[in-house]
């Protein structure tokens, strides 16, 4: 049922709020059904859940000894290495048997993180991924072109489904094959694009390269996510395919895409408080900054039931901004994420831990553990060369030989990470050296 309501706006134009109850509480309502949800989610997550009930045991804390939403702050952190521990189910605060979807983290290497939804949880991502497709203009007139792989990844099927409830059509593309989407693009007079900004960036050099011209296109808007991508390049794709390029935000541990996205105004993307509870923290500290300081976000949901997360620790930089938007959704916004704290890197929409690149270096004789990774964007897409240092015997072994040892890296680098890289072979000792932490990550991208 579409139940989005016009809102005029003097500056964008006419625009749709999909849940204008939730979306428009004022603070005081908005805070206390947080604490009404937060509270029965602690309640659950200490009933079913024995890493929750151990952190709190250890800590001395029980779910009633929350009675206001600063007291949320003495409450344990979730992080991922907990949801390792508890790998594939042992997070679910539900029996198996009342899941009915699973997906997981988009790491594509050893175990990756297992997140599942009941029938009840698949109803609100679906509203959610409805709000904020809304808030960036999709209506039910759209013809919604997803090119995110559909699979475990939690992209495609969260966008489908939300496109879906608005009741816009959806073509349920997946990605690869440029010229194909290219095609269906046109034909099928896609209006909506969602995809990684990088990805729009591709089809973009792609239509140049065989000649499609944009404005033949009937593609209006971007929904982009998934990866971190500058105000530059929100620019870029907007010249490029004259479209209306948006920026949403989620992660697989916390639910998917639909956590926080960007209304018309673009002024940073609302996170759908009465669903999730962000913080910032100092991510040394692990203390809570005021309102407007730069710091990790920390995110609680509040109204899951397969996978309810406490403080989990995104490793996202990022500032809120409370002040009330002219859109009238009263939901704080978060600007675009500056970073990670932690050293994972996303290429082309893949996560690698520098962890994963050094394993396989590790593991391959005539590697020496000195290496570092050089990632750039060249064009619209990222790149990542991996230099290592190598013994004697391969530096200066014949051309032939070090061109078969080169191949063997990028094959083992490829199989592990799920994106390709180029490996290049340094001289023994020629690495720079450091006094604590190494630098591995040259990152050129200015993202
Ligand atoms: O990327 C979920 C998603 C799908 C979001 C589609 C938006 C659209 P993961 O694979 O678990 O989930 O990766 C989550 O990606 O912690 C951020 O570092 C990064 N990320 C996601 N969206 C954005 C964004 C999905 N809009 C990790 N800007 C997160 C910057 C983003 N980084």
């Amino acid at each position: 049922m579409n139940k989005s309501r016009n809102v005029i706006n003097s500056e964008v134009g006419p625009m749709r709020i999909w849940d204008p109850v939730n979306e428009c509480l004022s603070r005081d309502e908005l805070e206390m059904l947080q604490l009404t949800r937060l509270r029965s989610t602690l309640e659950r997550v200490c009933r079913a859940v024995p890493c929750y009930q151990e952190k709190f045991r250890d800590l001395g804390i029980e779910p009633g000894d929350v009675s206001t939403l600063q007291d949320l702050a003495k409450l344990p952190f979730t992080t991922k290495e907990d949801l390792r521990l508890g790998y594939p189910y042992g997070m679910f605060a539900v029996p198996l048997r009342e899941v009915v979807r699973i997906h997981s983290s988009s790491g594509t290497t050893g175990k990756p993180t297992v997140v599942g939804y009941t029938r009840a949880d698949l109803n609100s991502w679906t509203e959610l991924a409805a709000r904020f497709m809304t808030a960036a203009g999709v209506t039910d007139e759209d013809i919604v072109h997803v090119a995110f792989g559909y699979g475990l990844f939690t992209g495609a099927f969260g966008l489908h489904y939300g496109a879906e409830r608005i009741g816009a059509s959806v073509i349920p593309m997946s990605s690869g094959n440029t010229d194909k989407q290219l095609m269906i693009m046109q034909d099928y007079r896609s209006t909506a694009l969602v995809s990684t900004p990088s990805y729009a960036l591709t089809m973009a050099d792609r239509m140049e390269k065989v000649g499609i011209d944009p404005a033949g296109l009937a593609l209006r808007v971007g929904l982009f996510g998934a990866e971190p991508w500058s105000e530059q390049m929100r620019r870029e794709i907007e010249e490029r395919l004259g479209i209306v390029a948006t920026d949403n935000y989620g992660l697989s541990e916390v639910m998917g895409p639909g956590i926080a996205g960007e209304c018309l105004h673009r002024r940073g993307m609302h996170i759908f408080e009465d669903q999730f509870i962000a913080e910032i923290i100092d991510p040394d500290s692990g203390e809570v900054l005021p309102p407007g300081s730069v710091g990790e976000l920390v995110l609680t949901t509040i109204n899951k039931e397969a996978f309810p997360m406490i403080r989990y620790r995104t490793r996202d930089i990022t500032r809120l901004h409370y002040e009330p938007c002219d859109c009238g959704r009263t939901h704080v916004r978060m600007e675009k994420t500056m970073g990670r704290s932690d050293d994972m890197l996303i290429i082309k929409g893949v996560n690698v831990f520098p962890t994963q690149i050094e394993e396989v270096l590790f593991q391959v004789e005539g590697c020496e553990p000195h290496y570092q990774l050089v990632v750039e964007r060249e064009g619209s897409s990222d790149t990542l060369e991996v230099q290592v240092e190598v013994n004697e015997r391969i530096f200066f072994d014949e051309m032939k030989k070090q061109r078969a040892f080169v191949d063997m890296l990028q094959k083992r680098l490829v199989s592990t990470l799920g994106v390709g890289a180029k490996v290049k072979l340094v001289e023994p000792s020629s690495m720079p050296r450091h006094e604590g932490k190494a630098q591995r990550v040259i990152d050129r991208r200015n993202l």
